[in-house]
This record gives C-alpha cells, structure tokens and sequence, in this order.
C-alpha cells in the first residue's frame, strides 16, 4: 500500500507511525501465511488485491461513499441485521479485530484478563489505528459475552455508539425481544441516514445479503470434497473479507473462484494430498488478522476444511425467508433467521453440539480443533459439552486456548501435530 493514501490517513486522525507498524506486521504475516502456499487459485488474486487495499482503497471507497451522503456503520457480532443498514442506503462493516498492536493503550482502561478480540478493537480505537472505525459514523454493539458489554460502556465514550440488546436464552419471549430490538434498529438507522426503509428496499438489502451467504455455501460445501480444492487459510480469508469488502463485488468473485474451485475438485486437484487428515474448526470468530493458529494447523501437514465460527458457518448457514411482502413481516423473517445463531452465550445451547457434529460428519472431518480466545468464558465453558458429545460421536478433539501474541507458536505447533499424529 503506497503513500497515497498517508492524506486519507491523516484526515481520519489515525497515529501514523503506529499505523505504519501495523501494516508492516499485516504484510509480513501476509507474505509468511498466505503467499507462501503453493498452487494458489487464481480467484485467490481478488482477495489478495482487496487485503492489500484493505487500509487504502476501501476505506478511499467509503470516504467517497460519505461524500456522497451514505452513513457507514461498524459493527462487532453477527447478530446486528445487515439487510437493515443496506436498505437505509448504508454500509456496514465489521470491527473486530484480530491484532494485538493496541493491546497496551486496551490495558490502560480495561483488565489485562479480558479476551482478546476486545482488547483489540478497543486498543485500535485508543491507539488510533483503524481507518475502518474512524470512518464510522454508528458503531453498533451488542449485549452478547458480559465482556463486550461492558467494554463498550468505556468504547462510548470514543465513539458515537449504539447497544442493540440481544437475549441469552431461546424463548418465545426472547424472540419478541429480538424482534422489538430489531425494529428499535431499524427506527435509529433511519434516524441516522434520514431515509425511510421501505418494503422494497428491504426486500433488496435481503436479496443481497442472502446472495453473499449462498456464494459462500457454494464455498463452503466445495470444500467437503478430497482432496480440498482450497486451503483453510484462504477459505477463512475469505470469510474475513466478507465483512468488509462491498457485499455485491464480494459475490461476484466468489461465484468466480467458486466456477475454478468446482473445475480443481473435477479434476481431483487438492491443496494438500488426499491422504492428508482433515480438520474442522469450532470456536471463537478469528478475526483479521488473526490467522496464527489456521497456519499451525496446515503447516503441520492437516488441511482445515470447515469453521463451525462466526467467521465461518455460523453467519451464513441460515439465509432468510425472502417471502415477506410488508416490512414487518420481513423484520419477522430477519428475526426468524438471526434467531437461530447458536452463539456460547446462549443458555442452553445444545443446537450447537448438533451443528458441530453435523458439520464435522458433512466435511468428512477426522478431528475437530476447538478455539477459545483466552479469558472467554462462554466459548471455554461450552467446550465441555462439546467434548462429551463429539467422544460420544466418536470424533477426537482438540482444545486449544490462546491469544493474539506469538509467544505460543511452539507450544502450539507441538499439541497440533501430536493431535495429527493421533489421527493418523
Ligand atoms: S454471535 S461469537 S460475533 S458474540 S471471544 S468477545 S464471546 S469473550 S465474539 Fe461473538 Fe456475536 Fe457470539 Fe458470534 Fe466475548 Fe468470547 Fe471475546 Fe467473543
């Protein structure tokens, strides 16, 4: 990424020279993770386009998207409805982040033992380093782990911020809440954008984000194939791209590279040699650039072919119901759809045991690799169910709880390929 854009930084307000070590960092691990496997698809030239744009040419695209009256709005869970956004004309991004570059500028306002991820996107707002939050004009929170909830009583008071309250538990009741929740959305992005969302451009906004979910299926379900036409690596990217990239672009690529993948798995053309065991990942969303342990796994010689995550399956198993002709009964629709998402902070939470059986069992996994984010107590909790169940199933586990620092690489790389070893 060249100095064209050091303007655009500098109008955002972003720290320059930690900016500058950022995206080194994001570079070099690029280089080292990504552009180092061999045999790459040729639709893999998109993304790797958009990530070294991701801090210049998208962002010049929202400012540009700004100028001409649209509102961006940044968000941090999969539970915050994009087809609403979409039809008030905005655009949404996800902030999660998954570097650690902010983590003592975090430490200063919130306690050393919280996860990860919210270290991250509160560092990167105090340490001024992405373009993507400085670009928002609402950041939508949500009441999900208590750590995201009361991260972002601190994060308020940065930035201009929006709670959406999301229920713990699967109820008629906490249906109704969900959908009272997602007409108080609706109410407060027309506020922001000052535009009225009607029936038709919401049944739009649906198409189009039902027509992301269903490229990515078309992704997701060309990996059951052996040999794996695509590297865990560059599948778990591509979910991350999502998040960011322009949703309508973002799937006609993917329907592109999706077109190379289904020739590879034709020609019986993998990423690793058929016999190489297959992993599937559940756990805590891995955000970019959080892609240490993908590149442990696969360096050890497995192949990743699933990510039971919310940077994976979880946000685009579902689609919804596009049938719904007025508003409120498409706002039924979203509610009927986001109400299946079976995060950890639900309470039971057995449809997800199910998923992960049923997922490992459809991508013909040997193992299962669960990640948990340090200091995660909803995801670290449920691995104890999931560890009962999958051992009822038959299907060995892995548990690995870890960070953003590198410290581990070793130690991981070690329980990694003992675990391998053991499937083979
Ligand atoms: S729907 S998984 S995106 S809340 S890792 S911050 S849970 S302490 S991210 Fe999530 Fe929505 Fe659920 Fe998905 Fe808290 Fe755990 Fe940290 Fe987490």
């Amino acid at each position: 990424m060249g100095n064209d854009y050091v303007a655009m930084w500098e109008k955002l307000n972003l720290d320059i020279t930690a900016h500058d070590g950022l995206l080194a960092v994001l570079g070099n691990f690029y280089n080292d993770i990504y552009l180092s496997q061999e045999g790459r698809l040729k639709g893999m030239e998109y993304l790797d386009f958009v990530l070294s744009e991701v801090h210049g040419l998208r962002i010049k695209e929202l400012q540009d998207a700004k100028q001409a009256g649209r509102k961006i709005v940044g968000t941090f869970c999969i539970f915050v409805p994009e087809e609403i956004t979409l039809a008030a004309d905005a655009i949404q991004v996800g902030l999660c982040a998954g570097a650690e570059i902010g983590k003592e500028a975090a430490e200063q306002v919130l306690p050393r033992n919280t996860c990860a991820l919210i270290k991250s996107f509160v560092g990167f707002k105090l340490a001024k380093l992405c373009p993507y939050i400085e670009s928002c004009d609402l950041v939508v929170g949500e009441t999900t782990c208590d750590g995201k909830k009361k991260a972002y009583e601190i994060f308020r008071d940065y930035a201009p911020l929006y709670v959406m309250e999301i229920p713990q538990m699967k109820a008629a009741s906490d249906k109704a809440l969900l959908k009272t929740e997602f007409m108080r959305y609706l109410g407060e992005i027309e506020r922001l954008t000052g535009k009225k969302i009607t029936a038709e451009k919401l049944r739009a906004a649906i198409q189009v984000v039902n027509n992301r979910r269903k490229a990515l299926q078309r992704l997701d379900s060309l990996r059951k194939a052996t040999p794996s036409p695509i590297s865990g690596r560059d599948a778990l990217l591509i979910h991350q791209i999502s998040f960011y990239d322009d949703p309508v672009r973002f799937t006609h690529q993917i329907g592109l590279l999706c077109d190379e993948l289904e020739k590879r798995v034709a020609d019986k053309q993998g990423v690793a040699p058929e016999t190489a065991k297959r992993v599937m990942l559940s756990g805590c969303p891995m955000a970019v650039p959080n892609w240490k342990l993908p590149f442990v796994i696969e360096s050890s010689g497995a192949v990743i072919v699933g990510e039971e995550s919310c940077i994976g399956d979880r946000n685009i198993r579902d689609l919804v119901d596009e049938s719904g002709a007025t508003v409120e009964e498409m706002i039924d629709r979203l509610v009927d759809r986001y109400f299946q998402i079976d995060c950890a902070v639900f309470t039971p939470n057995e449809e997800r045991l199910d998923h992960i059986v049923r997922m490992a069992k459809d991508m013909k996994a040997d193992g299962v690799i669960h990640y948990g984010l340090m200091f995660c107590q909803p995801y670290a909790m449920e691995v104890h169910k999931v560890s009962k169940r999958l051992e009822t199933e038959g299907i060995p586990l892995l548990s690995i709880e870890t960070d953003y620092s590198m410290e581990d690489v070793g130690q991981l790389k070690t329980r990694v390929e003992a675990f391998i070893e053991m499937l083979r």
